[in-house]
């Protein structure tokens, strides 16, 4: 997997969310036909990843059932990898095993949850018998009430504690060493100084030892930096984080405009690299 390779530019995952009520494009891409232009756009504009889910988890977000998760995410992932071939890697982002265990049956090859695996006992457990990539990340609360009150003593440590300990758990259930990512989880109960303190401290969280994803595209926290009530609004915002990001050693980049943040990934990331192996003029 690219990601796993240091010699290769960041990987860029892009967001298919095929939900009515998502906080920045809900109810834009629910049938297949609108996922499937979007997933073209996506891999031209140099995606390698899609990252598919079926639920919202904006700030106040009620769960969506399994049925219903299933219902949305499985017929967009079957067409995909139809209509993509085998190259993108399809991912589902769901914190339920039984969504993700279809998904893979319908040609998903990586999972994405946003819980830990504290959602779905046997997340850890399908990821190890699929041999799938899993993203691990970091919330604090549940999406219903994480931004009521969000606390830390130390964001970072707090964070980079929680990782180590669902890292370790992911592995005890037999989750290859070479599979596993970890995310900071921007949003995800933090106040606005917390996402700022984990964006500076990401060289720490890059440190522990897995690729590290970031999904930082279009969140609140920069609208009020940026003086704007519109997600979508926040291009150059969400550039930037990718930017700092590549600069810091992330190695994977969760974004709703690609073409755009795999510029800023490619460019930052070549600073990264050794004198005398920029691109021939
Ligand atoms: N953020 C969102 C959803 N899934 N997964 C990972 N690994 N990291 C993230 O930061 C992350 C994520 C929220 O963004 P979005 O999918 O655009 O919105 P919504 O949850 O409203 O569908």
């Amino acid at each position: 997997m690219r990601w796993n390779r240091p010699d290769a530019a960041p990987s860029i995952m892009g967001i298919i969310n095929v939900t009515p009520d998502s906080f920045s494009d809900g109810g834009r891409y629910r049938d297949v036909s609108q996922a499937l232009g979007l997933a073209r756009r996506m891999i031209d504009g140099g995606a390698d990843i899609l990252d598919v889910g079926g639920e919202s988890t904006r700030p106040g977000a009620r769960p969506v059932p399994v049925d219903e998760q299933v219902a949305r995410v499985v017929p967009v992932v079957r067409a995909l990898r139809r209509h993509l071939g085998d190259n993108p890697v399809i991912s589902v982002d769901t914190t339920r095993s039984e969504v993700a265990e279809r998904a893979l049956g319908a040609g998903a090859n990586m999972i994405n949850d946003v819980s830990a695996g504290r959602d779905s006992p046997g997340m850890f457990r399908l990821a190890a018998a699929h041999a799938v990539p899993l993203v691990i990340m970091h919330m604090q609360g549940r999406p219903e009430t994480m931004q009521t009150a969000p606390h830390y003593d130390d964001v970072l440590d707090e964070v980079e504690g929680f990782l180590r300990e669902r890292m370790r758990a992911a592995l005890d259930a037999g989750v290859a060493t070479h599979h596993i990512i970890l995310d900071p989880g921007i949003g995800f109960g933090k106040r606005s100084s917390d996402n700022l303190a984990l964006l500076a401290g990401l060289h720490r969280l890059v440190a522990i030892g897995p690729p590290v994803l970031l999904g930082a595209s279009r969140k609140r926290f920069m609208g009020r930096l940026c003086g704007t009530v519109d997600p979508v609004d926040l291009l150059g915002a969400t550039c930037a984080t990718t930017a700092i990001g590549a600069t810091a050693g992330v190695r994977l980049f969760r974004v709703h405009d690609v073409k755009e943040n795999r510029q800023a990934a490619n460019v930052a990331w070549a600073l990264r690299q050794p004198p005398g192996q920029a691109p021939a003029d």
